[in-house]
């Protein structure tokens, strides 16, 4: 997991506790494509022979991090606009990741969406590991508890009560 600057920090955060609490296996870190593009290309030429099978990269304004990252690497990267201090409300970040040339693939989730870039990537990794699909099936068996639990809570009826 890289993000372009200590400042997308707040925003990766959530996304990295995820994968901590399913045990994947994370590095966490600032590579910029910008300001340190040699350690871009280091990165990304190293990342598989380093044991990495998939990368979620973070980046706000002219967020070219991820797109140079899947120029220089076969892996799955999967990118995270940042709505940082320097972007049109998260526009530009978006629109800089998700709009990559045929070819040469990012998967872009939701602007501040690193949870869900998290989820797809342990998604990726539980494919060949069915200790981790037992893990998601848990998650996604939490997600709808807290639905029902939201329910009961605010007092709002249940339709489909003894229905399920
Ligand atoms: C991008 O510029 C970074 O990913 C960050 O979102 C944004 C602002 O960086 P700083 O100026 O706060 O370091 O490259």
């Amino acid at each position: 997991m890289v993000m372009g600057s200590i400042s997308d920090r707040d925003y990766m955060d959530e996304g990295y506790h995820f994968l901590k609490e399913m045990g994947v296996t994370v590095e966490y870190t600032i590579v910029s494509a910008h300001r340190t593009p040699q350690r871009l290309s280091t990165y990304a030429q190293s990342a598989a022979s380093r044991g990495i099978s998939v990368i979620i990269a973070g980046a706000g304004g002219a967020a070219h991090l991820p797109g140079m990252l899947a120029a220089e690497t076969i892996l799955p990267v999967i990118g995270v606009p940042i709505r940082s201090k320097n972007s049109i409300d998260g526009w530009d970040s978006l629109l800089s990741i998700v709009q990559m040339p045929k070819g040469v693939p990012v998967a872009t989730v939701a602007i501040n969406g690193s949870l869900n870039a998290a989820i797809l990537a342990t998604q990726l990794l539980a494919i060949s590991n069915p200790s981790l699909q037992k893990k998601l099936m848990d998650y996604k068996m939490r997600l709808a508890n807290s639905v029902m639990q939201s329910i009961d809570d605010s007092g709002l009826s249940d339709p489909l009560k003894g229905h399920l």
